[in-house]
């Protein structure tokens, strides 16, 4: 029987999957040949895997009948990008046998946290982005909401990070080494891929003769829903080579050549790209893109043409397809070469169900972070699709000009090609062109994409324009990465915050409740044991529990400010080196990110967090009270350890830059407090959390507009401030790196000679002080813990629930379904129902 109220008993079911010793010992010897006696943990580790999978089979075929017979609009998720994390514990949550199995496996004197640990998760993605989708999926599986998520499945994923001699090292993660028992190859169903070419016109329309094909084949994981018995699938797409290798070649000897296009196929889906990759990499990139795009489409188009009696009419009633930011986007062009060469569509037709099916997610400000291709490349490799788009855009361009008569230079700004400085497709022109719904990550970023990024789409479409501000999955972030925090909140307010996180709202009048503050503060104590254990075994440096943890996890950029954090930790030293009697608010800075390979000031940064923490650490006059750590290889692993740690949560991007984020969201829902500029989410956080209870400092986007507009003057900032004068001067004298003093040289100049383009100088003041009242607050314990309580309580609407909730009803027009019927539409519970209009 399963513990847990309100869960489904999949328990003790007639499949034999049932949390038994006997049912691992079978499994053990089924998957891995290898009797009890002798089994290693990694092999525990597969048993219980492929038990608790079991488990999940017969839902998965039955969530994919009933959606199939329910016969209604699915939503289909095209990302890049998906970082699930470990799979095994979250399968057993979602299923309500934990602590059954965890029984079974201590029957065997087997630990099942220490199996846990044997998981290797799929690392499928950068950073937010990534991890929005799996926290998204989670969300609509647990609120049986029909969906598909459509990617790549990479065969080394985001890199692991090591660190020699404190620079970031990268190597290849071989996530799927010994084999991933969450994935499901399905060979059955593959689509053949083409590239390159020429078109060629016999008067019966145009016709691609294309240069190359790949067969893409699918490769499902399950997504369970938590209580439910939905199980939704994440569909990644694996290259095959159309041919294994060439025998003619081979058997004249050329073994190299021979194997040369089979290697190209092979390619499309060896790594997932960074951020800012380079040159050599961008075709393969584009390669990528398309195809799963094309994989994808293909897929969505067969399985809709097997239900509509191949009618294509209803498709827009049928399906949605979302674009998880404009990686995805030459799906515009695909769909309509599908429709219109392949089934023959009418090109108005085509193009009103394509706006009817698309809508596009945009999760950047940064205008060198959009997109685009040169036109001569993105020509070489998908011809047929650059004359749709060019097509696209011409019907587009006539509809603008007729639109805005005297705006002469309109067409030119929203042209779907740069004509300045080498042509190139944007993408992101494309996908706002092509979808009835864009939306932004924030309600400032909505704003902002609105008023600046796609100002004049905004004028031509005002309806397209809306924002849906991220959320987190409460059973990954706090559930299970916070177990301790989880029995407690289940013990005052009950459990249903699981999957109705606005009940976080019931522990507000506990902030007063002192005994309860004290069973918040031991099990926040016991989180900082926890990370101060795995911080000693990854760097070797001992931190003290009882000191602050102030912490700044996220991808090392320079808009997300690490350099300014570091700013003031130098000045801190200083001040404590000064005056070391004071009594200093004992202090762990605390960092994790990677930086992407190619990003030298990012690499840079990660360097000089490492030399400042080997002479703050070790200088006897700090003794302890100052400790610097970066955690290396940070990833959904390392967060779920550090984020239930954390007493400060450090959000401090210049405003204007991070588009949400999401790490704030998790560091607050488990009692950090935000120190963070006026950006992204951190706005409605405070609005939710309330001022006193979070420390907002620094520029707003706007001021940072103005200042980037001219009138700021870093190096009369430096002038005017001594300490900030002192801190930089440390840097760029090789205080820190004698041994190389020019190393932070760059670093320094990008903000003094530069133009200083994040204004770290303009914010590091207000930045200083808004530290200095963190640690006046942290001293009056009370005071702290009732802060850190009201952040819990505060976080209910930053659920990804209510994010799935809203793209659900206001993007996709899709309802839950359960037991073979569309259930009635949800009456979610919002605090504010964010629409359009609020823009
Ligand atoms: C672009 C071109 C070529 C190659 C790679 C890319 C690329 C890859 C990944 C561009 C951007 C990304 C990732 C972006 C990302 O993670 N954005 C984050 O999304 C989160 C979820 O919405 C937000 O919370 C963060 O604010 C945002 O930075």
């Amino acid at each position: 029987m399963s513990d847990q109220p309100n869960m489904p008993d999949s328990a003790g079911d007639a499949r034999g999957h049932e949390p038994a010793p006997h049912t691992l010992i079978d499994k053990l010897a089924q998957e891995t040949a290898t009797p009890p006696e002798s089994a290693t943990g990694g092999a525990w580790t597969r048993a219980l895997s492929s038990a608790v999978r079991d488990g999940l089979a017969g839902r998965w075929i039955d969530t994919e009948r009933r959606h199939a017979q329910a016969g209604v609009k699915r939503a289909c998720y095209l990302s890049l990008e998906f970082l699930p994390g470990r799979i095994l514990a979250n399968a057993m949550l979602a299923a309500g046998d934990y602590d059954a199995w965890a029984r079974a496996c201590e029957d065997l004197g087997l630990d099942i946290d220490t199996l846990a640990e044997h998981e290797h998760a799929p690392a499928l993605g950068n950073g937010g982005l990534g991890r929005l989708a799996a926290c998204l999926m989670d969300s609509l599986a647990t609120h049986d909401l029909p969906a598909i998520a459509y990617g790549i499945r990479y065969r080394y994923g985001m890199f692991a990070q090591r660190i020699r001699d404190g620079w970031q090292i990268e190597t290849p993660e071989d996530w799927a080494e010994n084999g991933c028992p969450w994935e499901f190859f399905r060979p059955e169903i593959a689509y053949s891929i083409s590239f390159g070419g020429r078109i060629e016109d016999h008067g019966h329309g145009p016709r691609w003769i294309a240069a190359e094909r790949v067969t893409a084949i699918a490769c499902d994981h399950p997504v369970p829903g938590h209580a439910t018995d939905t199980v939704l699938t994440l569909r990644l797409w694996s290259p095959r080579p159309a041919e294994p290798f060439d025998l003619a070649a081979f058997n004249r000897g050329e073994h190299r050549r021979a194997l040369e296009s089979a290697d190209r196929a092979e390619d499309i889906g060896r790594i997932l790209y960074p951020d800012d990759s380079n040159d050599a990499g961008r075709e393969l990139r584009l390669r990528q893109e398309y195809f799963f795009v094309s994989a994808s489409l293909q897929d969505i188009l067969r399985r809709h043409l097997e239900t509509a009696d191949g009618d294509l009419t209803g498709l827009a009633d049928a399906v949605a397809i979302h674009l998880n930011d404009t990686h995805p986007a030459i799906a515009v062009a695909e769909l309509m070469r599908l429709l219109v060469d392949e089934h023959e569509l009418d090109w108005d037709r085509a193009w009103a169900l394509s706006t009817g099916v698309f809508s596009y997610t945009n999760h950047t400000l940064m205008p060198e972070a959009l997109e685009s291709w040169p036109v001569a490349l993105l020509g070489a490799l998908l011809p047929r699709h650059l004359e749709i788009i060019l097509e696209i855009n011409a019907r587009f361009l006539d509809w603008v000009r007729a639109q805005q008569p005297d705006d002469a230079d309109l067409a030119r700004r929203v042209s779907l090609i740069d004509e300045a400085g080498g042509r190139r497709v944007r993408m992101a022109h494309l996908a706002v062109v092509a979808s009835h719904r864009v939306n932004g990550v924030s309600a400032l970023h909505g704003r902002l994409l609105a008023e600046h990024v796609f100002a004049d789409f905004a004028r031509l479409f005002p309806e397209r324009f809306t924002y849906v501000t991220n959320g987190v999955t409460p059973r990954r972030w706090l559930a299970q990465a916070n177990p301790g925090l989880a029995e407690l909140l289940d013990a005052r307010i009950g459990r249903a915050w699981r999957d109705d996180l606005g009940r976080l709202a019931d522990l507000a009048p506990l902030a007063d409740d002192a005994g309860f503050r004290r069973e918040f503060a031991a099990v926040k104590r016991a989180n900082k044991a926890r990370l101060a254990a795995h911080i000693a075994d990854r760097t070797g440096i001992t931190v003290d529990p009882d000191s602050l943890f102030d912490v700044q996890i996220k991808r090392i950029h320079e808009y997300k400010r690490q350099l300014l954090n570091v700013l003031g930790v130098i000045t801190r030293y200083a001040h404590m080196v000064a005056d070391p009697e004071a009594d200093w608010v004992p202090r762990t800075v605390i960092f994790a990110g990677k930086a992407a390979s190619s990003y030298d000031a990012a690499k840079r940064i990660i360097k000089l967090i490492h030399d400042v923490a080997a002479i703050v650490n070790g200088d006897p006059r700090v003794a302890g009270r100052l400790k610097v750590v970066f955690i290396p290889d940070y990833g959904v692993r390392e967060a779920e350890l550090i984020v239930p740690a954390a007493d400060l949560s450090e959000q401090i991007s210049t405003a204007g830059t991070e588009a949400s984020g999401t790490g704030n969201m998790k560091l607050a829902m488990n009692g950090a407090l935000t120190l963070g500029t006026e950006d992204g989410a951190n706005i409605e956080i405070r609005e939710r959390v309330g001022q006193d209870h979070i420390f907002i400092f620094g520029h707003d986007a706007g001021r940072i507009a103005a200042l980037r507009a001219g009138e700021d003057d870093p190096r009369a900032r430096v002038d005017a401030d001594p300490e900030l004068a002192d801190a930089l001067h440390r840097i760029a004298s090789g205080f820190f790196s004698p041994d190389e003093p020019e190393r932070f040289a760059p670093l320094v100049e990008a903000l003094v000679a530069h133009g200083d383009h994040y204004k770290l100088l303009a914010d590091y003041r207000a930045y200083l002080d808004a530290q200095d009242s963190i640690d006046a607050h942290y001293r009056d314990r009370p005071a702290w813990l009732a802060s850190a309580v009201i952040n819990v309580a505060g976080m209910g609407d930053f659920s990804s629930d209510r994010m799935a909730a809203q793209y659900a009803d206001e993007i996709w027009r899709i309802a839950p379904v359960r037991d073979g019927q569309p259930a009635e539409k949800r009456t979610e519970k919002r605090t504010e129902k964010r629409t359009r209009a609020a823009l």
